[in-house]
C-alpha cells in the first residue's frame, strides 16, 4: 500500500471513527451520527444533523432544541416551494414508534443562529434536545469538514446500520 493510500485510510478511518464516537440513549429513543458542517468563521449560522430511533410503542416528538454555542435554535425542514428549495422552522418533528427520524443536508436540521464562535473540525459542541415523552438530553456535536460515510449515502447508510 503506497504512502498516500494510507494516509488516506488513516483519515477516513478517523472520520468514522468521529463520527460514531458517541450515540446517545434517553427513553426508548436511540440518538446517532451527530454532526455539524465546519463553517467559516465568520458565518453566523450552522446547521446540525443527526438520526433518532424509536425503539418504543409510541410516537415521541421533538419539541426543541438549545444550545450555548448559539443565541437562537431552531428546527427547520426543506421545502419545495415553485421549484426552488426553501428551508423554513417546523415546531416539533415526529419520531414513529419502531421508526426513525433523520436530520440530514436537505432535510431536517437543527439551525443555529447567531453563532458567536465556529468551531473547527474535529471540536464539538454540546445540545440539548427536548422529547415530548422521553424528556431532555443533552448531546454532543461532532464538528467535521465532511458529511461522515454513514450518512453519505443510502448504501453505506445500511452497512452501518446493524441494529
Ligand atoms: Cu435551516
Amino acid at each position: 500500500m503506497s504512502l498516500k493510500k494510507s494516509l488516506l485510510l488513516a483519515a477516513l478511518l478517523g472520520t468514522s471513527l468521529l463520527a460514531n464516537a458517541h450515540d446517545y440513549r434517553v427513553g426508548e429513543l436511540h440518538i446517532e451520527h451527530l454532526w455539524s458542517r465546519e463553517m467559516p468563521p465568520v458565518a453566523p449560522t450552522a446547521a446540525a444533523y443527526f438520526v433518532v430511533h424509536n425503539q418504543g410503542q409510541e410516537a415521541d416528538r421533538l419539541l426543541g432544541v438549545q444550545t450555548p454555542v448559539a443565541g437562537k435554535a431552531e428546527l427547520h425542514e426543506h421545502v419545495h416551494a415553485d421549484g426552488v428549495m426553501k428551508m423554513q422552522q417546523v415546531q416539533d418533528v415526529v419520531v414513529p414508534a419502531g421508526g426513525e427520524v433523520r436530520f440530514e443536508p436537505m432535510g431536517y436540521h437543527v439551525m443555529l443562529f447567531n453563532v458567536q464562535q465556529q468551531a473547527r473540525d474535529g471540536e464539538r459542541f454540546p445540545l440539548t434536545l427536548t422529547f415530548e415523552k422521553a424528556g431532555a438530553i443533552e448531546v454532543e456535536v461532532a464538528v467535521q469538514t465532511e458529511a461522515p460515510a454513514a450518512t453519505a449515502e443510502p448504501a453505506t447508510r445500511d452497512a452501518a446500520h446493524q441494529h
